[in-house]
């Protein structure tokens, strides 16, 4: 696989959110991009694999089962490019039903190096298949894509898969949405997975598993700030929290301050203030109705085509076809 890197001063950028989201008044908040380095990438990769957590597994099973109808509805040549790929796990079904049909270019575009490498070792040996890897912010990246990599004649086939879309806010995703649209053409597709509304209790289970590994996952980004900022964190004097917010139809992840604390943060040149109770607020996963669906793609200009509904664990892979 080859792989294009980012150029831009990354640290820089995350010392700016840090500073940003730690000073802000009222709620503390961090942004949950920054869950991702490669201890993040890694615990999420186990989080998928836990008995609480269905959501990577029902996402697998619809695409495990359905890739060939969702493939026979796509115009052909297509290239596919795809926003946060992970471990490429899910993707093996589709890139095979579109091996058998046609020779591929498969574009991930992922902001976790490590990501991308286990992504590339997952699925290399599917026939047919090219794999060019962007190290780079979905957008970016997409239209990197769109513009230097499309050929002559061929449409594009989006991959936007895992519930991602459900970690922005509901007016986030509606404009994010809009955004991938304007880089592509008519005819363009977007496949988008989407968890659905469920039982509180399930929901609390899954980002509160017995393990604690979504705890480690949340506590990670505080163990990253001091690695790569030069920061105090004391881990143990915060926990992790799932609650869910009823109004937004969300479940969130808190870190709760343990005591009243002042941590510093050298790159950021700050000290910040936890009173004791206190939270950080870093994620937000959004739950959708099937209906809601529609109407999102619809105000982003995409045609809802098809969808598919995985019952055990209730999650929607809908083909959205671009108007
Ligand atoms: C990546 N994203 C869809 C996951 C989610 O469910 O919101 C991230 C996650 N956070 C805690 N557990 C998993």
């Amino acid at each position: 696989m080859f792989v294009h890197a980012i150029t831009s001063d990354l640290t820089y950028e995350f010392s700016s959110d840090v500073r940003a989201g730690l000073t802000r008044p009222g709620q503390k908040e961090l942004p949950s991009k920054y869950l991702y380095d490669d201890v993040g990438s890694a615990l999420f990769e186990v989080i998928s694999h836990l008995p609480e957590y269905g959501l990577t597994r029902a996402d697998e099973r619809l695409l495990q089962r359905h890739a060939s109808d969702i493939v026979d509805r796509l115009a052909m040549p297509v290239a596919v490019a795809e926003l946060g790929s992970g471990s490429g796990k899910k993707t093996r079904w589709l890139l095979k039903a579109l091996g058998r049909r046609q020779r591929t270019f498969y574009y991930p575009v992922e902001i976790s190096r490590s990501a991308l490498a286990m992504c590339e070792r997952e699925l290399r040996d599917i026939d047919s298949i090219s794999i060019v890897g962007f190290e780079r912010e979905y957008l970016d990246g997409l239209r990197q894509v769109a513009t230097e990599y499309r050929k002559y004649g061929q449409r594009l086939f989006v991959l936007f898969l895992g519930s991602t879309i459900g970690n922005f806010d509901r007016p986030a995703a509606v404009k994010f949405l809009a955004e991938v649209r304007r880089i592509l053409e008519p005819g363009d597709s977007l496949l988008l997975g989407t968890d659905l509304e469920k039982p509180s209790t399930r929901l609390l289970a899954a980002y509160d598993d017995e393990l604690g590994v979504t705890a480690a996952f949340n506590l990670n980004l505080l163990a990253r700030i001091n690695r790569e900022l030069d920061a105090n964190f004391d881990l143990g004097q915060f926990s992790h929290e799932a609650r869910i917010n009823h109004e937004a139809r969300s479940v969130e992840m808190h870190l709760r301050s343990n005591r009243r604390q002042t941590v510093s943060i050298a790159v950021a040149g700050l000290d910040v203030e936890f009173r004791e109770g206190e939270t950080i607020w870093t994620e937000s996963s959004h739950k959708y109705s099937t209906k809601e669906i529609f109407q999102m793609a619809r105000a982003a200009s995409f045609c809802c085509e098809a969808q598919w509904i995985d019952e055990e664990w209730p999650f929607a892979e809908s083909l959205l076809i671009a108007e």
